[in-house]
C-alpha cells in the first residue's frame, strides 16, 4: 500500500480523497493555486505544495508541477478526483514514466472512452446495446443521408471528439441533414481539432441512466447499480439519485451484468461509468466516462461502500473489498448539486461565505469545502457542495433532503439552494416522472 498520495484537485473531491486516505493510515498531500492558499483541502491534508497562478492551466492542470510535487513529497501516487487530468491519457502516461501510479484506470482505456467512435465500437463488440446509427464515424453527406435514411428520422450528429453534449446537432428530417452535418464537422474542427462526425437515431424523450463498474484490473469486475441523472440543465447535472425510479430490479440485473462483463473483458481498473439513455424499457450505450463521477456518493449511500477506497486498494494491486453477490441495494439515496450560481440564470456568483451551517442528521451527508469566512474564488468551478441523502425508501429519502435543505445556511453568495426547495414541491419531481428534458422545460416555465 502507498505511504503517501498526492490530490491533484480542489474542493470537494479533493477532501472526499483525504478522508479515505485517513481512514486507510495513508499520508494526503493538497496541492493548490495562489488563489486557493486558504481553501480548506490546503487545511485538511497532511501537507500542502504551491503549484502555480490561479489559472487551471498553470496549476492544477499543470503536469510538470504536478510531478514536481510528487518528488519533493515524497507521494507515490495521485488521485486526480473529476474533471481536471482525470481523464488525460497523456498524463497517465507521463506519470508512468516517472514511476507515480495512478490512482484510476490505464491510459489505453482512457483513450479508448474519450474517442466517441471507438468507446462504441468497443462497447458494440463487447455486447453493449447501442443506440442505433452509423458503423463508426460518416465522412460525407452522401453516406450521411444513407445512414440516416436506414436508421430513420430524426437523427443526431455526434463529435468523435465531444462528449458530455458539446458537438451535437439534430436533423428533424432529410431536408435538414445536410446543413446540421456541414455544421457538425466544422464545429467539431474548430472546437476539438478533429471533425470526425457519428450519426445515431435521436431518442426523443430518454432518461439519462448511468452504470457504476468497478474493475480490479485483472479481469474480475462488478457493477453497482443506475444512477438516474436525468436532471440537468445544459448538460450540468443539477440532482442525482439511485436507484433509478425507473428502472425494475430485472433491468438493473441484466444490463449490470452486461456492463461488469464488458469491463472485465478489457480488464478494466478501477471505477468507471457507463451512460445510457433508456426509453421504452431498453438501455442504449452513449459513452463512458473513465473516472470517479460527482454522483458517486449515491450509489455508495445505497451500496454501504467506499469508492475511493477500493480505488486506492486497486492501484496499489490489491483486490476489491467485495463481489457482485455482496453488492445488495439497501433504500433510496438522492444528491442535490449546489453551486454558487444566480438563479435564474444561473451566473456564477463567487464571493465570500458570511455564514455556513451543513445539515446532519440520520442519512444526511454534506460534502463541501465551505467554512465560514472562505471567500470562494472566481477562476474555478461553481460547485461548492453535494448534499447527499440516503432514507429506506425513496419518500422518505425526499422528506430528508427536504428537512436538511432546511438545515443548510449558505450566506453571502447565491447558489441553487432555493431552485432545490422549488423542485422537492413538484408532483414529477415527487413521483420520480421525469426525462432528459423536464428541468429545462420546467425552468422555461418557472424562471421565465
Ligand atoms: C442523445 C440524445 C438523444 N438521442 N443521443 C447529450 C449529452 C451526451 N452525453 C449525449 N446527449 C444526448 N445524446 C441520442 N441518440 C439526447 C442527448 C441529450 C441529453 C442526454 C443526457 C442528459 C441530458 C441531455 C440533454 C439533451 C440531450
Amino acid at each position: 500500500m502507498f505511504d503517501k498520495i498526492l490530490i491533484a484537485n480542489r474542493g470537494e473531491i479533493a477532501l472526499r480523497v483525504i478522508r479515505a486516505c485517513r481512514e486507510m493510515g495513508i499520508a494526503s498531500v493538497a496541492v493548490h493555486s495562489t488563489a486557493d492558499a486558504d481553501a480548506m483541502h490546503v487545511r485538511m491534508a497532511d501537507e500542502s505544495v504551491c503549484i502555480g497562478p490561479p489559472s487551471s492551466a498553470q496549476s492544477y492542470l499543470s503536469m510538470p508541477a504536478l510531478i514536481s510535487a510528487c518528488e519533493i513529497t515524497g507521494a507515490q501516487a495521485i488521485h486526480p478526483g473529476y474533471g481536471f487530468l482525470s481523464e488525460n491519457a497523456g498524463f497517465v502516461q507521463m506519470l508512468e514514466d516517472h514511476g507515480i501510479t495512478f490512482i484510476g484506470p490505464r491510459a489505453e482505456h482512457i483513450r479508448i472512452m474519450g474517442d466517441k467512435i471507438t468507446a462504441k465500437d468497443t462497447m458494440k463488440a463487447l455486447g453493449v446495446p447501442c443506440v442505433p446509427g452509423s458503423d463508426g464515424g460518416v465522412g460525407d453527406v452522401e453516406e450521411a443521408m444513407r445512414v440516416a435514411a436506414q436508421i430513420g428520422y430524426p437523427v443526431i450528429i455526434k463529435a468523435t471528439a465531444g462528449g458530455g453534449g458539446r458537438g451535437m446537432k439534430v436533423a428533424q428530417d432529410e431536408a435538414s441533414l445536410e446543413v446540421a452535418f456541414r455544421t457538425a464537422r466544422a464545429e467539431a474542427k474548430a472546437a476539438f481539432g478533429n471533425p470526425d462526425v457519428y450519426i445515431e437515431k435521436y431518442l426523443q424523450r430518454p432518461r439519462h441512466i448511468e452504470i457504476q463498474v468497478f474493475g480490479d484490473g485483472k479481469g474480475r469486475a462488478v457493477h453497482l447499480g443506475e444512477r438516474d441523472c436525468s436532471l440537468q440543465r445544459r448538460h450540468q447535472k443539477v440532482l442525482e439519485e439511485a436507484p433509478g425510479p425507473a428502472i425494475t430490479a430485472e433491468q438493473r440485473e441484466r444490463i449490470g451484468r452486461v456492463c461488469a462483463d464488458a469491463v472485465a473483458k478489457i480488464g478494466y481498473a478501477g471505477a468507471g461509468t457507463i451512460e445510457f439513455l433508456f426509453e421504452d424499457g431498453e438501455f442504449y450505450f452513449i459513452e463512458m466516462n473513465t473516472r470517479l463521477q460527482v454522483e458517486h456518493p449515491v450509489t455508495e449511500a445505497i451500496f454501504g461502500v467506499d469508492l475511493v477506497r477500493q480505488q486506492i486498494r486497486v492501484a496499489a494491486g490489491l483486490p476489491m473489498e467485495f463481489h457482485q453477490e455482496d453488492l445488495v441495494i439497501n433504500g433510496h439515496s438522492i444528491e442535490v448539486r449546489i453551486n454558487a450560481e444566480k438563479v435564474p440564470n444561473f451566473a456564477p456568483c463567487p464571493g465570500k461565505i458570511t455564514q455556513y451551517h451543513a445539515p446532519g442528521g440520520l442519512g444526511v451527508r454534506m460534502d463541501s469545502a465551505l467554512y465560514q469566512g472562505y471567500s470562494i474564488p472566481p477562476y474555478y468551478d461553481s460547485l461548492i457542495g453535494k448534499l447527499i441523502v440516503h432514507g429506506r425508501d425513496r419518500n422518505e429519502a425526499l422528506a430528508r433532503l427536504s428537512r436538511a435543505l432546511g438545515e443548510l445556511i449558505v450566506d453571502g453568495v447565491d447558489t441553487t439552494v432555493p431552485l432545490f426547495r422549488d423542485l422537492l414541491a413538484e408532483p414529477d419531481i415527487q413521483s420520480g416522472n421525469y426525462s432528459i428534458h423536464w428541468l429545462e422545460r420546467w425552468l422555461a416555465q418557472h424562471y421565465a
